[in-house]
């Protein structure tokens, strides 16, 4: 069975730990791939992880993930917040997607509070910064196991 999982990244997250460290946390995007890619080795998982700035990219790789992929982990940026065509990707990819925000957007600005992602998501992690991705992981790799046996 496939167990490769994509982890994508919205605008601005190439920026991590350049700018902002008090809402974002001090670990870059390559600290992140690091961690994201031993803890799914510990799960037997092989992860693709990728940044983009473009809207129109990051759909493209949603798409490609529909045959290559067995999951989708999404950290959109600000798209979360604007985007029903990143929705409708993730929808029509018929894949499990987890949503993972560094900071917690429900103690942010108003315009942060919904997110367009969330309506294609198994689940929603928030608030924890890097470390959620890692747990964004353990989740989707208990997923894939749970459709082993079925
Ligand atoms: O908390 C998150 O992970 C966000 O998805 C990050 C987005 C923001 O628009 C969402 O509301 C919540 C912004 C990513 C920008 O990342 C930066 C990192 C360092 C410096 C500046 C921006």
């Amino acid at each position: 069975m496939n167990r490769t999982v994509v982890v994508l990244n919205g605008p601005n997250l190439n920026l991590l730990g350049l700018r902002e460290p008090e809402i974002y946390g001090r670990e870059t995007l390559d600290d992140i791939r690091a961690a994201v890619t031993t803890r799914a080795q510990s799960h037997g998982v092989t992860v693709d992880f990728r940044q983009s700035n473009d809207e129109g990219e990051l759909i493209t790789w949603i798409q490609a993930a529909r045959t290559a992929a067995a999951g989708i982990i999404i950290n959109a940026g600000g798209y979360t917040h604007t985007s029903v065509a990143i929705l409708d990707a993730l929808l029509a990819s018929s894949l499990p997607v987890i949503e993972v925000h560094l900071s917690n957007i429900y103690r942010r600005e108003e315009y942060r509070h919904h997110s367009y992602i969330s309506r294609a998501a198994t689940g929603v992690i928030c608030g924890l910064g890097a470390h959620g991705y890692e747990l964004a992981i353990d989740a989707m790799a208990k997923i894939l196991d749970s459709r082993k046996t079925k």
